[in-house]
């Protein structure tokens, strides 16, 4: 009987899925969740046919260069910038993510922060847990501004963005996006929203909610120029990824409040977290969990794994990224 092959599985996962892999697959499981080094990364990729990685874990030419049997790096995320998918490819290697699996619980959770962000949820929670409410007052505790009516401008208008504009439309909003290509009028249409440059979106919007993937291209989209083009009562919320937002010149703009709050799953530098912003009231903050229920979890782990066993077995995953490099049987 042949040998088994190996499988890499850079982070914790769930223990009835790992021994599943367990029963087919020799694998290096990462169970203690602590992040590898590079070097200890690209020593693990040495030795495996196939990993299961996290936006922990940057895949580039370095992590690669004695990934000898390497078939597959299957991201257990559907952004991919830890990705440097021409040096993957340029190895011959496969690249994957996980779409579709994590639109609706992601779409929930922006709608979850923007809702958090406009009506100052956590600052009210913490507002009482000092023992503040004694001081009730009708025009000076926690005043928000609304959601329902408003003006809703999303940046990035993919299968998440329009997640995001349906849910708006359930609260009345008037829905406006801006992305790199305009949506179909069908597809414009299922969602309600309409199609506006930039710089319109950041003078209108009331809440303006960042969904674009990154790249050289995103990086710092929303800086200290953008965000004075917003109105004083709009918010900011950023589910997108860490760099997309100046988080310096928010910070700024917050602690001068030149716009009304701002609510943040992801910042630049993850997991470390401006000082500037810790030390402000009008902006709530999350640990990157916009993708995290444990149906949506497990089942973006189960893709992953479908990912790296088809193409295990010389079949095309499914979620290919990189189709030029996968040779058909
Ligand atoms: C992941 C995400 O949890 O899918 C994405 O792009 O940002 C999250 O769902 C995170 O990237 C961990 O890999």
């Amino acid at each position: 009987m042949s040998a088994k092959q190996k499988i890499l599985v850079a982070r914790a996962i769930f223990p009835d899925q790992l021994a599943d892999l367990e029963s087919t697959y020799e694998v290096i499981s990462n169970q203690a969740d602590d992040v590898f080094s590079p070097d200890l990364l690209r020593q693990h990729l040495a030795s495996v046919d196939a990993a299961l990685v996290a936006g922990s874990e940057r895949i580039d030419a370095s992590a690669l260069a004695d990934a000898k049997h390497l078939k597959i790096v299957a991201n257990i995320s559907v952004g991919y910038n830890n990705f440097d998918v021409p040096a993957i490819s340029k190895a011959g290697i496969m690249a994957t993510n996980t779409p579709d699996v994590l639109t609706d619980t992601t779409a929930d959770f922006g709608f979850a922060l923007l809702m958090a962000t406009a009506r100052r949820i956590t600052e009210s929670e913490r507002w009482i847990r000092d023992g503040q409410w004694a001081k009730w007052s009708i025009v000076h505790n926690p005043l928000g501004v609304d959601v329902h009516g408003s003006t809703l401008g999303i940046i990035g208008m993919g299968r998440i963005g329009q997640g995001i504009a349906k849910r708006g439309l359930g609260f009345g909003m008037k829905v406006i996006y801006n992305n790199r290509k305009r949506l179909s009028e069908a597809d414009e249409q299922a969602c309600g929203a309409t199609y506006v440059d930039k710089e319109s979106l950041l003078r209108q919007a009331d809440h303006v909610i960042l969904v674009v993937p990154y790249s050289a291209e995103s990086h710092h989209l929303i800086g200290a120029k953008e965000i004075a083009l917003m109105k004083p009562s709009a918010t900011l919320v950023n589910i997108a990824r860490g760099g997309i937002v100046d988080d310096v010149a928010l910070a700024a703009a917050l602690k001068a409040k030149t716009i009304f709050a701002a609510g943040l799953d992801v910042f630049e530098g993850e997991p470390v977290v401006h000082p500037d912003l810790l030390k402000l009231s009008n902006v709530v903050l999350a640990p990157h969990i916009a993708s995290a229920s444990e149906k949506t979890r497990r089942a973006m782990v189960a893709l992953a794994i479908k990912n790296a066993s088809e193409a295990l077995k010389g079949n095309r995953p499914p979620s290919l990224i990189n189709p030029e490099v996968y040779k058909a049987k």
